[in-house]
């Protein structure tokens, strides 16, 4: 095996690269699979690569056809705050749910789903909406001693954004490939999350910058 030119304290983190944020999918992000040939490509520098698979059960409370009368895109107030309402996405098991076939899967270490409980979504892989329920993560790198995190994937300003300041939070040093993520951007959001991410601390590298 030729040496990784990131070894055991750091990982890639490769967050959702699955069908239905992909074209043809359900909640299509703009040139989404167009990131798959690079993250295959940074994935073979790195020892640890860790993939997220959105993972949704039917009826999930961040589906629009689960509020009737709600659009998509719209918003709602639950519980634990606001919710965005999507197209009915990456339910379990579905090929919507799958990983992009192009996507190179045979050497991840650990997959993470998330957004498995019905009642909460999750764009972070660290954390999920509610502030407070852990995906097991954090403890997952710390138990491994893993300090240091490059993220890419889909989509830049909902599940790579979260889980980047989630990750700075957890006090890795975290880092997000821009060209190895796409954006949804509604209303502005691909602003804001660079906004939020620089000001938690994330480093915005390119993929030649690796
Ligand atoms: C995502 C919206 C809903 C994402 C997941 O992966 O960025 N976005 N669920
Ligand atoms: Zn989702």
């Amino acid at each position: 095996m030729p040496l990784k030119r990131y070894g055991a304290d750091c990982a890639l983190i490769v967050v959702d690269v699955q069908n239905s944020f992909c074209p043809g999918g359900a909640l299509a992000v703009p040139g989404g699979d167009e990131v798959v040939p690079l993250i295959n490509h940074l994935s073979l520098l790195f020892e640890n690569v860790i993939l997220t698979q959105d993972w949704h059960p039917a009826g999930h409370v961040s589906f629009a056809s689960s509020h009737p009368g709600a659009a998509p895109f719209s918003q709602i107030e639950l519980d634990y705050g606001k919710q965005t309402l999507w197209p009915e996405h990456c339910v379990a098991d579905s090929d919507g749910a799958a990983f992009h076939p192009a996507l190179e899967t045979g050497h991840a270490r650990l997959i993470v789903r998330k957004g498995c409980n019905p009642a909460i979504d999750s764009y972070s892989a660290f954390v999920e909406a509610d502030r407070r329920t852990a995906t097991g993560l954090a403890g997952y790198l710390a138990a491994r001693g893993i300090r240091k995190v490059w993220i890419a994937g889909l989509a830049t300003d909902f599940c790579v954004a979260w889980s980047a300041i989630d990750a700075c939070a957890a006090g890795l040093e975290t880092s997000v490939i821009e060209d190895a993520c796409r954006a949804i951007d509604i209303d502005g959001s691909l602003a804001q999350a660079w906004f939020d991410m620089r000001q938690a601390g994330v480093r915005r590298l390119r993929s030649d910058e690796v």
